[in-house]
């Protein structure tokens, strides 16, 4: 075909990793005219998957760059029709794998969207060999550094209008987290990232949650960690320890790219929040913890780091005014978030305080951990103002019981045999690590 530069051709591309399946799109888009490219955002993209790697400025960038791309529009969502039926291009260019499976009624939309006004569809062959879910897959793990990773929180924030984050307490569980994905009404639900958890990593040393375990020890498993996965982390920093070693911490923390700690306001020999009675902890005043909060603050060395003040009002039976009170002080201090921890079966206090906290800070994240109140969904927590949900220790909650199943059933048997259903099989363990056979 003559090429006709008055034309107008329509691609939309996420265009996380770009290959040569992208340039079959192009290069036929080029022959029937200039090409628009409507690239997919990021909050689009996270509705459906994972965050991509890069973000949409970085993707504009390179594709702005392409030969025959006249201008890059966002498209908001995954279905084209709206930027269609708003730019009316003369074609619209999709590989013809979209006749099949969960994107045919997307084919429909955008069909129908052409064909109030006469624009053309054209399908190219899909092309096979290629995928760029597996070749993103491939760049987070192999080009993830501690500063991309660290910034993955950030933006995660602002893309995502609530991110779920699940306990890993060894590399093992983070690889279920990292890697795990279900199907859910067209949508791959994965999680964001992990919560490094005090309670697991002092359970899983046989260890009490008391801080005896400590940052040094805590950071070199977080360190295995991110030897063998991606996405990015939040450290349950206890109580932060001693003020005047608060620098060096917050130091060690950021550098190995974890994403944000949360230290929580206690003093003395910290106990775990979830006891029943709490009457042998103590809260700190205040003004000294906010003072703890700005001693981080300034020891940070990256935009992206964070420091997350938690609140244990509720926790020591105060009430939301004491928390509100809290709030202001370490948010002036320079909290950049917020975590309010109850051990209530019910979310009431956590949601009288969330109202009151968004009435008055509109942007500061919030983060909930909804271990005790466990009914509440993450649309619930979402409605109710927070932007973080943490799974805190279900890994470990989730991997004792089994053991300790079929250790029992060992010694009962005399064998191993009966336990065998309970079990991965030989073949699953040796497959599960990339380099074991
Ligand atoms: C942890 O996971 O260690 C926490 C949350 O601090 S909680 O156990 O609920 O206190
Ligand atoms: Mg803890």
């Amino acid at each position: 075909m003559k090429k006709n530069n008055k034309k107008s051709v329509y691609i939309a591309l996420a265009a996380d990793s770009i290959h040569h399946g992208h340039m079959n799109l192009i290069e036929v888009g080029r022959k029937y005219g200039e090409i628009i490219i409507g690239l997919i955002t990021d909050s689009a993209i996270a509705e459906y998957k994972r965050i991509p790697y890069l973000n949409f400025n970085q993707r504009k960038k390179i594709l702005s760059n392409l030969r025959g791309v006249s201008k890059v529009v966002p498209q908001n969502e995954y279905d084209y029709s709206k930027n269609i039926s708003k730019l009316k291009p003369d074609y619209m260019i999709h590989g013809d794998d979209w006749k099949y499976g969960k994107e045919k009624s997307l084919r429909v939309n955008a069909l129908k969207a052409l064909k109030k006004y006469g624009g053309k569809l054209i399908e190219i062959p899909y092309t096979k060999g290629i995928s760029s879910d597996a070749l993103t897959k491939f760049h987070n793990l192999s080009l993830v550094t501690p500063d991309s990773r660290r910034g993955m929180l950030r933006r995660l924030l602002e893309i995502k209008k609530i991110s779920r984050f699940i306990e890993a307490h060894s590399p093992i569980s983070a690889l279920i987290g990292e890697n795990i994905s279900i199907t859910k009404k067209g949508k791959n639900l994965t999680f964001d990232g992990f919560w490094s958890s005090s309670l697991t990593d002092s359970t899983s040393m046989g260890k009490p949650d008391n801080e005896y375990v400590d940052n040094t020890l805590r950071l070199n498993g977080i360190n295995n960690i991110f030897d063998v996965t991606s996405k990015p982390l939040i450290f349950d920093g206890d109580t932060g320890g001693k003020k005047e070693h608060f620098d060096m911490k917050i130091r060690s923390i950021e550098r190995l790219g974890i994403s944000a700690v949360i230290i929580e306001d206690k003093t003395g020999l910290k106990k775990n929040s979830l006891h029943k009675n709490t009457s042998n902890q103590t809260q700190e005043n205040a003004d000294i913890f906010a003072e703890k909060i700005s001693i981080g603050k300034k020891a940070q060395s990256s935009d992206d780091f964070m420091i997350i003040a938690r609140i244990e009002s509720f926790i020591l039976n105060k009430d939301v005014k004491d928390a509100m009170r809290r709030a202001k002080k370490y948010v002036e201090a320079g909290a950049d978030g917020i975590m309010i921890h109850s051990k209530s079966k019910k979310p009431n206090e956590v949601f009288s305080f969330s109202r009151q906290f968004r009435k008055l800070f509109k942007n500061i994240p919030l983060i909930g951990v909804p271990s005790s109140y466990n009914h509440v969904t993450e649309k619930q927590l979402a409605q109710n103002g927070f932007n973080v949900v943490i799974y805190a220790n279900h890994m470990l909650r989730a991997s004792y019981p089994a053991m300790v199943k079929v250790a029992g059933e060992i010694l009962r048997n005399g064998r191993s045999k009966e336990s065998d259903k309970k079990l991965m099989s030989i073949n699953e363990i040796l497959n599960l690590i990339p380099g074991t056979k």
